[in-house]
């Protein structure tokens, strides 16, 4: 019954392909998640625009982001799968969450100051307002949990806050949503800085797995990983990053836990540690490999699914955007 399912909101930006960290880190708790919840997913080409992109470049991503999506498991008979632009209420419900966030709360996020750095030419305000938008995704459809990476938690707290704001000035309006935070696989670590997290906009290529990557380039990437001279198998993130983060990858693409991975390396060199995690990663990768190639030649569908999932998403989106209005005192006109 509809009634008693909890609502799972998440999104993803098509800021290029999707990684081996978006995968592990969200898109496999997604896909995993999509019976026990009612499931929204949306490809999030509103937050892309915060870093210059190129639009005829978006205009692909988008789509192909979205045919990755339903290529991971997301299945759009089980999940509302949409693209946020084509929902025009996260704009609407934005403005109003931006009058409720508190500059320095904005100021405290570590994206912000870190897309900033790199971002240096182009220090927009969309960027500093990310997390409002992030808010307003979420809240607009009274999600109970969103399934997200390690780097997102602190913009799921301050969802948190400006939820409770908003219910404590106007009255109970919004759920108040939970992070849900996978144990193993939040935070993937780039291939060649393994103090970084791996992202979809790394200049450096072998810096991060792609999902369209094929087998040998899996191999060749993973052979070049980074790791260190101490030569033994063990799980220490914190001081021996690069080869926590293949255990990681090993254990999660091999459904072991970090402790049976590390007996099964005990003894084992280097090579092998690469070897194995480049052939889980390409076991998990081959059936997506697959399903995307042939999403792609689907074109019709991807668009009839994308039409769909908008009008679903925003049929949930306007009873909450009515809500809003009339506890602000405006005047909602559709
Ligand atoms: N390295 C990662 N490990 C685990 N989870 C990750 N996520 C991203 N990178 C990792 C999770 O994937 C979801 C979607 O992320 P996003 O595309 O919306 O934005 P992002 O976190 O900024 O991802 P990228 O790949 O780093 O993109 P760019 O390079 O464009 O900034 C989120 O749940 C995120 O936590």
């Amino acid at each position: 019954m509809e009634s008693v399912r909890k609502t799972v909101l998440s999104g993803i930006q098509p800021s290029g392909v999707l990684t081996l960290g978006n995968y592990l880190g969200a898109l496999k708790q997604w896909a995993q998640m999509q019976d026990d919840y009612l499931s929204l997913y949306m490809v999030a080409d509103l937050h892309s625009i915060t870093v210059r992109q190129e639009p005829a470049v978006l205009r692909r991503r988008i789509s192909e982001t979205y045919a990755l999506l339903l290529a991971c498991g997301i299945d759009p008979d089980r999940s509302i799968v949409f693209v946020q632009s084509q929902v025009p209420e996260h704009t609407q419900l934005s403005w109003i969450m931006n009058c409720i966030t508190y500059v320095g709360e904005l100021n405290r996020m570590t994206q912000f100051k870190d897309k900033s750095a790199k971002h240096a030419d182009n220090v927009n305000a969309g960027l500093f307002t990310y997390p409002v938008l992030m808010a307003s995704d979420i809240l607009l459809y009274q999600a109970h949990c969103v399934p997200v990476g390690a780097d997102q938690k602190q913009h799921v707290e301050l969802t948190r806050d400006v939820a409770t704001r908003f219910n404590n000035a106007y009255g109970e309006t919004f759920v108040v949503p939970e992070p849900y935070i996978p144990k193993f696989g939040a935070r993937i670590m780039s291939l060649q800085e393994p103090e970084k997290k791996m992202s979809k906009s790394d200049p450096n290529p072998n810096a991060f797995l792609l999902l369209t990557d094929d087998a040998d380039t899996v191999v060749r990437k993973l052979r070049r990983a980074v790791t260190d001279c101490e030569g033994v198998i063990a799980y220490d993130p914190e001081n021996r990053p690069g080869v926590s983060n293949l255990l990681t990858i090993y254990s999660v693409c091999a459904n072991m836990s970090m402790e049976d991975a590390q007996k099964h390396f005990d003894g084992l060199g280097y090579g092998a540690l690469k070897q194995e995690t480049a052939d889980a990663v390409n076991a998990v990768l081959d059936p997506i490999r697959e399903e995307y190639a042939r999403l792609l030649t689907d074109k019709a569908y991807l668009s009839e699914r994308m039409k769909d999932g908008a009008e679903k998403a925003s049929a949930i989106a306007r009873k909450t955007i009515r809500k809003v209005y009339r506890k602000v005192g405006l005047d909602c006109m559709r």
